[in-house]
């Protein structure tokens, strides 16, 4: 026992090559218990640290937030989706997430509900989305489980539907809250990436009205972000200074979720 372990602190050259492959093997054991150890007693700590407001470990929130305040300092929140060729974009195109869209649609009732900030309502309708300056955006669209697909898109500039709404007041603030007319799913949107030249009050699918399970009639398309964030079937809009609530930062996820 004494003699192996004592191989550890004899130089290499001074050993002959059993003795030199015992000395690696203890060594290598050594570390393989270390990481081991550590890595058993990190787990175990972390399963006994508390659930930050937000439902994840806290120290896992704090390196998030930690990540988060770095990158959204170093990277522009201005640069440009890389956009592609109608030609381009998928004429089948998945469908990921029913969160909102299972309670049936009154289509004649339904309305996008925007909430100023001196507590008034706006009601808009598709039609009214219509007459305002359309943009479309054909870009790689992005889902955090692992799959991507060029797809092509049409609506309102989120912009630009703020300048013909005089919403300026509401996009001072620093976050937009979206939610489904159930409120089952719901986002929340920092104002840079909202103001973002391609985020769009979306209408239209490869020049069509949206499907039904695609968002209709309106969604939010926003290429800076993965496409947790692109939520189908807006029924209420709302700004604040504080995060609104989002469904899968609840779960866990980052809150930007930018790309
Ligand atoms: N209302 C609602 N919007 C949603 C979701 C959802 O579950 N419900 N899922 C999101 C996710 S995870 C993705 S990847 C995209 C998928 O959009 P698509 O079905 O048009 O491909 O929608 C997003 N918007
Ligand atoms: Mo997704």
């Amino acid at each position: 026992m004494a003699n192996f372990l004592k191989n550890i602190f004899i130089k290499n050259s001074k050993l002959n090559v059993d003795q030199l492959i015992i000395k690696k093997t203890v060594i290598s054991f050594f570390f393989f218990f270390v990481f081991a150890g550590a890595a058993f007693w990190g787990w175990k700590w972390l399963r006994h640290q508390s659930n930050s407001a937000e439902g994840t470990r806290k120290p896992l929130r704090t390196a998030l937030n930690i990540n988060e305040s770095i990158f959204s300092k170093i990277l522009s929140d201005k640069h440009l989706t890389k956009e592609y060729d109608r030609s381009q974009a998928a004429q089948r195109v998945r469908v990921n997430g029913k969160l909102g869209l299972r309670s049936n649609l009154d289509t004649a009732a339904w309305n996008m509900y925007v909430v100023k900030t001196n507590g008034d309502t706006i009601k808009i309708k598709v039609d009214d989305l219509q007459r305002l300056p359309k943009t479309e955006v054909i870009f790689n669209f992005k889902c955090i489980e692992g799959w991507n697909q060029v797809t092509y898109w049409g609506g309102v500039r989120f912009s630009d539907f703020v300048k013909a709404y005089g919403l300026e007041k509401e996009s001072a603030l620093k976050y937009v809250g979206l939610s489904t007319p159930d409120k089952e799913y719901y986002v929340g949107i920092d104002m840079g990436s909202a103001m973002h030249p391609q985020t769009i009050v979306c209408y239209e699918m490869n020049g069509q009205p949206l499907p039904l399970d695609q968002g209709y009639p309106l969604r939010l398309i926003i290429p800076v972000k993965y496409g947790i964030k692109h939520l189908k079937r807006i029924g209420t809009l709302f700004f604040d200074n504080n995060r609104p609530p989002d469904y899968w930062y609840e779960r866990g996820y980052d809150y930007f979720s930018g790309l």
